[in-house]
């Protein structure tokens, strides 16, 4: 089949061999410009798969531009959500919307978020992005053809890194067991995951002979060689009774020579002059208006600048960081503190770090990195949050100190009962390093931002929990937590650079909250502030606490910054670093010595803020202070930059400010 009209049943638009390989290699340049535009995003896997891409959306599976949801057609999913940029371009090429509209690509509120989500974009199966769950969407779409006697296929692509998660396995089984003959399963097998080459990182080995004795029928092929391609999903059609497996052999960053097989270029994008060297070896540099396409990205971009800062609440200036003298500081990555610590602490030989396909990203690497006797004590687990946590939970049984670490989404959730049954059930020394923690991680979209672990770990019997407030008080944690505290431990933590707001001499005591106070303000704004233990404070008879934790506890202290600068109050910041044990007799002393307490996540709003406040009412205080919440309001994330999104989902300490005044403000008009 191919591109149709779904009314008169007529070829929209054909392809023959010559013009699906031109088509492929415009889409590899347009992938390209759009992932340059964005500043982030996904070269080689998108140019791994790009030539089966044009395959199917071009020729082999049947579609309609016009016609989203036609009941016929045939539903392709996108198991690796990573790879959404080639099944953007490869929806442009189709006719469903212009191609120069795909380089809003990750940009806020752009339906072409970082991992596809099929409620932004027609033409969109389902949402994907955490890896390891397409082919179970697939069986259900195939199954529900069956029920129904459909005729249409159901494509799922897969990559080889993959199939490391144990519900690919899982649903490879049920697959077969159904018989799913309209079921075609292609895997990218271009042998290199996120950490390096997969037979290293988790060994696949033949994947071809492991799902033959699964019950598939296989086809290998070159999936580079447009022929074979075509050649293969035509006889996938003719299955009788078994769902069908395409293993194509490709090369990761296939057709930019500096990219092809280098691990490196997986989450990376080309910059200006790697753009240009790129097309110039598509030999596109000269046919596409890559000027053009640039223009309607930054022109987006400003929109976007315009709708964020209307946002904004106003006051008599502008006080965000590093926009005026006084508001300066470092910033760097919490995850960054999370490394250094493993690295000086790993010196213990009982600590063994268990790496998800991720580990230089959120710093679990360092810990060997420079120390490469250590490295038989890192365990690369591959994509498997699952197994790693059960493998950690063995470690720990016998006596040693593993720390797993990858996305919070994944550190916290995927592996959920693992962790709330066989750790925290089991009492297990594991330290979680949950990574990439909340919105700001920015343009990978909705499924990558952990914004519920506060509530899905803090809620586990057993299970202590940190969010640290910078990079600094992350370091500080992690070697409290991997040394000193028996049992299960998460640590929240972001990739984002933030503001550096503790140092080594201010205090950390697992368990005790801080209490942070602007003393005078002055040209550096670490120095206008005084920390303390909780437990050694004396009520200045503020008249507002801001009760914040982790990536909020800088906002905060901003907060107090303008609450004084234009309203003269007072305010007492607590920074509640660990949240489990959670320090109430800080937060009761708080609210009962204020007159408005404001909580304040980077997370689901309540998830923190709840704690806080039952806290608060347990204590049965003869009166509770006016009472408000800062964070994610009761929806997922978004692609964006990640002070954008700051910004937009009312996280910034302008909006913590408001939020006091408004509180006040209601209280004077009750009195009236
Ligand atoms: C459950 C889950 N764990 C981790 C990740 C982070 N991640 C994104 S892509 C990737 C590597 C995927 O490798 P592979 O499937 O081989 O894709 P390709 O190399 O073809 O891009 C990882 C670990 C994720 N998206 N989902």
């Amino acid at each position: 089949m191919a591109i149709t009209n779904s009314k008169t049943g007529k070829i929209r638009k054909s392809y023959n061999l010559k013009s699906l390989k031109e088509a492929a290699n415009l889409m590899r340049g347009l992938n390209l410009v759009a992932l340059n535009c964005a500043g982030s995003g996904h070269s080689g896997g998108t140019l791994s798969i790009m030539d089966i891409a044009a395959a199917l959306y071009l020729k082999v599976a049947r579609l309609d531009p016009q016609n989203p949801d036609w009941e016929k057609r045939d539903r392709i999913i996108w198991s690796g959500g990573h790879k959404a940029p080639a099944l953007y371009v490869s929806l442009a090429m189709a006719g469903c919307f212009p191609t120069e509209e795909v380089m809003t690509l990750r940009k806020f509120g752009s339906p072409f978020q970082g991992h596809p989500h099929w409620l932004d974009l027609k033409n969109v199966e389902v949402s994907t992005g955490s890896l390891g769950q397409g082919l179970g969407i697939g069986i259900g779409i195939a199954l529900r053809a069956k029920l129904d006697r459909k005729k249409f296929k159901v494509f799922v692509i897969s990559g080889d890194g993959e199939w490391d998660e144990g519900s690919m396995w899982e649903s490879a089984l049920a697959a077969a067991h159904y018989k799913l003959n309209n079921l075609v399963v292609i895997i990218d097998r271009n042998y290199l995951q996120i950490d390096g080459r997969t037979e290293e990182i988790m060994s696949l080995g033949s994947m071809e002979k492991k799902l033959l004795s699964f019950g598939f029928e296989v086809l290998k092929i070159n999936g580079h060689d447009m022929e074979a391609i075509l050649n293969s999903f035509q006889k996938a059609g003719k299955s009788k009774n078994k769902p069908v497996a395409i293993v194509a052999h490709t090369v990761k960053g296939k057709g930019v020579s500096f990219m092809e097989n280098v691990a490196g270029w997986h989450g990376r994008v080309p910059n200006d002059e790697e753009l240009e060297a790129a097309l110039k070896e598509l030999k596109l540099w000269d046919k596409m208006d890559v000027g053009g396409l640039k223009a309607k990205a930054a022109t987006y971009q400003k929109r976007v600048n315009r709708k964020i800062e209307k946002l904004m609440p106003k006051f008599s200036k502008n006080y965000f960081w590093n926009t005026q003298e006084t508001m300066k500081v470092e910033m760097e990555p919490t995850r960054f503190g999370f490394g250094r610590a493993l690295e000086e602490k790993g010196g213990d030989k009982r600590v063994v770090c268990l790496g998800l396909d991720i580990s230089g990203s959120v710093k679990i690497s360092q810990f060997y990195e420079n120390h490469p006797e250590r490295k038989k004590r890192f365990l690369s687990m591959g994509i498997q949050e699952q197994n790693g946590t059960t493998v950690a939970a063995g470690l720990a049984k016998e006596g040693k100190l593993p720390v797993i670490s990858t996305y919070g989404v994944f550190c916290s959730q995927r592996n959920a009962d693992q962790m709330r049954t066989t750790v925290c059930y089991g009492n297990l020394n594991v330290f979680f390093g949950g990574a990439h923690g909340g919105i700001s991680v920015g343009a990978d979209g909705a499924t990558h931002q952990a914004l519920e672990e506060i509530s899905v770990v803090g809620i586990l019997p057993n299970m202590s929990l940190v969010v640290p407030c910078d990079a600094v008080e992350t370091q500080k944690a992690t070697e409290h937590l991997l040394l000193k505290v028996k049992g299960p431990k998460y640590l929240r933590f972001a990739r984002e650079a933030t503001p550096v707001v503790t140092d080594k001499k201010t205090p950390f005591v697992f368990g005790q909250a801080n209490v942070i106070r602007l003393r005078k303000i002055g040209p550096d704004f670490n120095k206008a502030f005084e920390t303390v233990l909780a437990s050694k404070y004396k009520s200045e008879k503020e008249e507002v606490a801001i009760v914040a934790c982790g990536p909020e506890v800088p906002e905060a202290m901003r907060a107090a910054w303008i609450l004084k600068q234009e309203f003269g109050l007072e305010t007492r910041v607590l920074n509640v670093h660990t949240v489990k044990p959670l320090d109430k007799q800080a937060i009761v002393a708080a609210a009962g010595e204020v007159k408005i307490l404001v909580t304040a996540e980077e997370h689901q709003k309540g998830g923190f803020g709840n704690l806080i406040a039952s806290a608060i009412m347990e204590a049965g205080l003869v009166q509770v202070p006016k009472f408000g919440m800062i964070g994610v309001n009761d929806r997922f994330g978004a692609s964006g930059r990640p002070w954008e999104l700051i910004k937009a989902f009312g996280l910034s300490a302008e909006h913590i400010a408001q939020k006091v005044i408004q509180l006040k403000e209601v209280k004077k008009e009750k009195k009236k």
